[in-house]
């Protein structure tokens, strides 16, 4: 068999930073073979030891044996290719795709060129969740059909796990190109199926058991629904394949070396139904251009998207999801709201504060409009969430929850406002006695001036000058007053 793997995106041992090999990539897509033909790129991507190097190599064996009656070929042979059966210590994560791309010719007579990628994360969520994520998200990007590699069964975890990498894959996608947002085909692949006498090994059984685990019902709660819908409208295709065991030579025989006539004979049976449906001519999924919309990508354009996927990657790895999207998403939306809440009441009092005195209802109604609206920019703006909708409904939801807060609180405002136009018109009488005392006040300096004999009237002149003197200070003291409790209303 010619070829051999060839690693493409590589964890830098001292860095453990993710390297594209650029090179290596662009002399398998930029191969004479590929030229400007369509490509179609089926990945395999899941945890690891469960078999996925394993069945790459036998698509590399169907694509080098043309898809022939006999493409399993030998079956004393032992199985080669991409490394397999790696030890527990040592697993690396990165990408890695076969030298060779295959070219196959459709029904419709046109040429398409196979690229056949496996990949390696180790799903462990302690230590490397990210780099996992960061490896599903990079292969649903660039491939046209991913097999999610599993075992035994479709679990709760192995969803909420896809839609870590799909909601990340989407934050990057759109960055890129706000027009289209889905994946193309993911076949769920169940590995050692658990449950053969209810639903039977293969497409069929595959297809009810996704049917059911997928069906949106109101017994779940609302985080499992979204997933359910999320997953729906991310892919073009989901399909699901039901695979018996692979034998118990494989698992216990120290010398197994994946020849054909060491596995169970109804795993090569199933494993002859199951390539095909991926790689035979009519069943090719072309990967679809991110550029030009409805028209296939070419090997350039691939190498492109890898490139730019890197890119942003890099960029935004400090918003890799770690954890359940959903709590990361709520956790972020609340504190954004929490901050554009303080900034609409800042936003207010500063501009209430440069009036200094009660405010006409339009004016106090545009105030709130234009603090309402820097309020949301921010919240937009700050919570990266809050631009993907469709992905992140709960950023949607908190923005809401926002909204109705602040056109809440503008009623304290409102109410303020009233009691202060209140408290001018009182503190305007006050004023009046005031003033009119210091008059008073005033007149009576003037008579005692006037009056020849000082002695007797020493005393009115003095109450008049300190009567006259507050009443003056009184004035600027009582309307700084008045503006100050409004604002402490108004908090
Ligand atoms: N139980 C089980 N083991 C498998 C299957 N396919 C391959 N294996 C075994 O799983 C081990 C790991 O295989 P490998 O392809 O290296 O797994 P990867 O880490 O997912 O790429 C090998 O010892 C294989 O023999 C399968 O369908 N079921
Ligand atoms: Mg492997």
């Amino acid at each position: 068999m010619s070829g051999h793997p060839v690693p493409i995106v590589v964890q830098t041992n001292d860095s453990l930073k993710f390297e594209l090999d650029e090179d290596a990539l662009k002399s398998i897509l930029l191969n004479s073979a590929v030229g400007d033909k369509p490509v179609c790129v089926v990945a395999v991507a899941g945890a690891f030891r469960q078999g996925k190097s394993f069945l790459m190599n036998l698509l590399v064996k169907y694509c080098a044996n043309k898809g022939s009656a006999n493409w399993l070929g030998n079956p004393s042979q032992p199985l080669e290719g991409f490394v397999w059966r790696g030890g527990i210590d040592g697993e690396t994560t990165g990408i890695n795709i076969w030298s060779e791309p295959f070219v196959f010719t459709k029904p419709t007579g046109e040429k398409v060129a196979v690229i056949l990628m496996d990949t390696q994360g180790t799903f462990d969520f302690k230590t490397s969740m990210q780099d996992s994520t960061f490896i599903f998200a990079l292969t649903l990007l660039t491939s046209s059909v991913t097999v999610y590699n599993l075992m035994n069964n479709i679990r709760e975890d192995d969803l909420m796990n896809l839609q870590t990498f799909c909601t990340f894959g989407t934050l990057a996608q759109n960055s890129i190109n706000q027009n289209s947002c889905a994946f193309q085909k993911l076949l769920f692949l169940v590995r050692d199926w658990n449950f053969p006498r209810q639903y039977p090994y293969g497409h069929q059984g595959g297809k009810t058991v996704l049917k059911r685990i997928l069906t949106v019902n109101e017994d779940q709660e609302p985080a499992h629904q979204d997933i359910r819908e999320g997953l729906g409208k991310s892919f073009e295709e989901l399909e699901c394949y039901l695979m018996p065991h692979i034998g118990m030579r494989a698992i216990r025989d120290e010398d197994f070396d994946g020849q054909l006539n060491q596995l169970d004979e109804e795993f090569v049976e199933h494993m002859k139904l199951l390539v095909p449906r991926l790689l035979a001519p009519e069943n090719l999924v072309e990967k679809l251009s991110a550029a030009q919309s409805g028209q296939p990508a070419t090997g350039e354009e691939l190498v492109r998207l890898f490139r730019t996927y890197m890119a942003v990657f890099r960029e935004r790895r400090a918003v890799l999801p770690t954890t359940l999207v959903q709590i990361m998403v709520r956790v972020k939306s609340d504190e954004t709201c929490k901050m554009a809440f303080e900034l609409y009441k800042r936003t207010m009092d500063s501009k209430i504060e440069s009036r200094g005195r009660s405010l006409e209802d339009s004016f106090l109604n545009s105030y709130h409009s234009e603090s309402k609206r820097v309020a949301i920019t921010a919240y937009n703006t700050a919570n990266q969430y809050a631009r993907n909708n469709a992905s992140f409904a709960t950023a949607a939801e908190v923005r809401e929850i926002l909204v109705m807060n602040i056109d809440e609180h503008f009623r304290t405002y409102v109410q303020k406002n009233d009691e202060m136009k209140l408290d001018e018109v009182g503190s305007r009488s006050r004023l009046y006695i005031l003033g009119g005392l210091a008059v008073a006040g005033a007149t009576a300096l003037r008579a005692g001036v006037l009056t020849a004999s000082g002695v007797s009237l020493g005393p009115v002149v003095a109450t008049a000058v300190g009567v006259g003197s507050v009443a003056l200070k009184a004035v600027p003291w009582a309307a700084k007053s008045i503006y100050a409790r409004f604002l402490q209303r108004g908090r």
